[in-house]
């Protein structure tokens, strides 16, 4: 019988810690908290299957954070009305977490291990960071344009994500959007505490502008100790 030659394409990841600190707790492998955007097409079934499996492989522990009921905010900035943009966001967000199990279960993991960020809206861990954030946004004006900034590009992302067309970001759509910015950035700098695990690492495929600027001190905000964020980026090889 003949016998099938085929070229076996793998693909592995590359990582950067944004700090001496993140590389400590990346160093030690215990838990990564891996982050998966609604309306990304960088999210696919196939990506997120590869992803959780390389996690799996490198960590003791893998949790999956999906976004939460904010997210709707970015369809609304962007003109979708609150209703149809808050049932858009139940759709794409469960059609993440099913990515996510069917990934989970397939490599071992804990398929309960899947959060969203309004899964902790009364946890005081995240009440308390979210507080700290918003108060810092109020009255600290280099944060408050550094996190517009970041609303700025979550709102190009899913302009990208969901084929709309944008002309211009408006000082509206920019406030609107940031609700979404605030919600996640507990998880940015104290997961551990929210999930109640010594530390871990947040993973997402692109750099975290802001969060490089709150590791140079720029900010009263600070990342936790055992809380790091760990740029992770696919590359495929052909052998
Ligand atoms: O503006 O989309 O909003 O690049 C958990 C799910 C991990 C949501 C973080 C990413 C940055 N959001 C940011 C996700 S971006």
């Amino acid at each position: 019988m003949a016998e099938l030659v085929t070229t076996r394409e793998y693909t592995q990841f590359v990582t950067q810690p944004l700090s001496q600190n993140c590389d400590d707790i990346f160093k030690r492998r215990h838990h990564i908290l891996i982050g998966i955007s609604p309306f990304n097409s960088r999210f696919s079934d196939d990506y997120i299957y590869r992803l959780i499996g390389w996690a799996i492989r490198e960590f003791d522990d893998v949790a999956v954070l999906l976004a939460g009921k904010e997210a709707a905010n970015l369809l609304e900035a962007l003109g979708t009305p609150r209703v149809k943009a808050e049932r858009k966001v139940r759709k794409e967000v469960s059609r993440n977490r099913r990515s996510a199990e069917k990934a989970l279960k397939a490599h071992g993991g804990d398929p309960k291990a899947i959060y969203t960020f309004s899964d902790f809206n009364d946890h005081p861990a995240y009440c308390n960071m979210r507080q700290e954030v918003k108060n810092a946004f109020l009255n600290e004006e280099n944060f408050r344009n550094a996190c517009l900034e970041m609303s700025h590009a979550a709102i190009l992302g899913r302009a990208r994500g969901t084929n709309t067309t944008l002309h211009t970001v408006s000082d509206e759509m920019l406030k609107i959007a940031v609700e979404y910015v605030i919600a996640e950035l507990p998880f940015f700098i104290g997961a551990s505490e929210i999930l109640g695990v010594q530390e871990t690492l947040l993973a997402y495929h692109k750099p975290w502008k802001l969060g490089e600027r709150i590791c140079l001190g720029e900010f009263s905000i600070r990342m936790r100790s055992n809380q790091g964020y760990l740029l992770v980026h696919e590359t495929e090889n052909l052998i």
